[in-house]
């Protein structure tokens, strides 16, 4: 697992700054976008943008994706933009935080309420400065919000041989967790011991023990097949889990107003069709689990609630975090 170290990636992000140029290649009439993400092909949000987004753009753009991180690994898209060898990806606020810390905020367990919820922030005035900053330091426009869902613990043990009811009980438990400081504070905060491992690998780690769990939301569970080498899934609901569509800035700026404004509600529609399709997943999937032999449970969740926010509430990354801006998402 590569680790991405803050100062290497503002270097090399204001490196590529200076000499971005488009990552796009313009044709004659016609750009080609290409994207790169670490979800699989039959992801929702993979599904809404081949499906939605593509056509969209079609008549001025070719969108070619490449799924399961085949381009760029994850965590590292942000950078590739940043020096115009990329132009989209679908980020996630735990990898902005890296670069730019206050976005730490939406890192938070227990703080988003749910899928309506996110999209009331992400459209809120008090964004305006957020997005402009990533704009300013990165060259990228963060053009719409993705559900990805609540996440759960998803544990190798079954519910007989391990419980879970408050964080105590996930002491010394190697939980799975993206490769950045958020995520592993994230990890601590729930109980547990964090062990960074890239999405891809997940399933391999998994099977061969490496780890004892992982946390993600229910749908990403079904699609990479994480059911398969669990026994478990525990619904802590710990965090309401959003990404967003990244397009670089410098590519914007070449097109058209009209192209722009297609391009735009490409984005947004590719993200409510994604977000119906996880809302629907979500619902449907607790007996899927089941019918697979999985425990399936809510533990204490008062006893997580209180216990994660604490955690959050005293650590360094609260203090990066706008001032009254909690007060302004749990406001809306
Ligand atoms: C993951 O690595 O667990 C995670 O769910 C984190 C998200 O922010 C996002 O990067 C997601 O992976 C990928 O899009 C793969 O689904």
């Amino acid at each position: 697992m590569t680790t991405i170290n803050r100062r290497t990636l503002l270097a090399s992000a204001a490196a590529g700054a200076l000499v971005a140029t488009s990552g796009a290649v313009f044709a004659a009439d016609k750009i080609t976008i290409r994207m790169s993400g670490p979800m699989t092909p039959s992801d929702a949000r993979a599904v809404a943008m081949t499906d939605v987004f593509g056509p969209a753009v079609a008549g001025f753009a070719t969108f070619e994706p490449h799924w399961n991180a085949t381009l760029f690994k994850q965590g590292t898209e942000l950078v590739a933009i940043a020096r115009g060898n990329l132009d989209m990806s679908i980020t996630s606020p735990q990898e902005l935080a890296q670069i730019i810390p206050e976005w730490s905020i939406f890192t938070a367990g227990y703080l988003l309420k749910d899928a309506e919820h996110q999209k009331k922030v992400f459209a809120a005035p008090f964004m305006d400065a957020m997005k402009k900053g990533v704009e300013d330091k990165l060259g990228i426009k963060l053009l719409s919000v993705m559900y990805l869902g609540r996440r759960q613990l998803n544990l190798r043990q079954s519910k007989a041989e391990l419980n879970v009811k408050t964080p105590a009980d996930l002491k010394g438990i190697k939980l799975r967790m993206p490769g950045t400081d958020a995520w592993l504070f994230l990890g601590r905060a729930l109980g547990a011991n964090p062990v960074p491992v890239a999405f891809t690998e997940v399933y391999t780690a998994l099977q061969s023990g490496a780890i004892d769990g992982q946390d993600n939301p229910l749908p990403t569970d079904k699609d990479s097949k994480f059911y398969e080498v669990t026994k478990q899934i525990c619904l802590t609901s710990h965090l309401v889990d959003q990404n967003y569509i990244a397009f670089s800035k410098a590519v914007w700026d070449k097109m058209s107003p009209a192209d722009q404004a297609t391009l735009q509600k490409a984005a947004d529609d590719a993200a409510e069709s994604a977000r119906q399709a996880q809302l629907k997943l979500e619902s449907d999937l607790e007996s899927f689990f089941k019918t697979q032999g999985l425990d399936v449970y809510a533990p204490d969740l008062e006893a997580f609630r209180t216990h994660v926010q604490g955690e959050y509430l005293k650590s360094d990354f609260s203090k990066t975090w706008p001032k009254g801006m909690v007060d302004q998402i749990n406001a809306l």
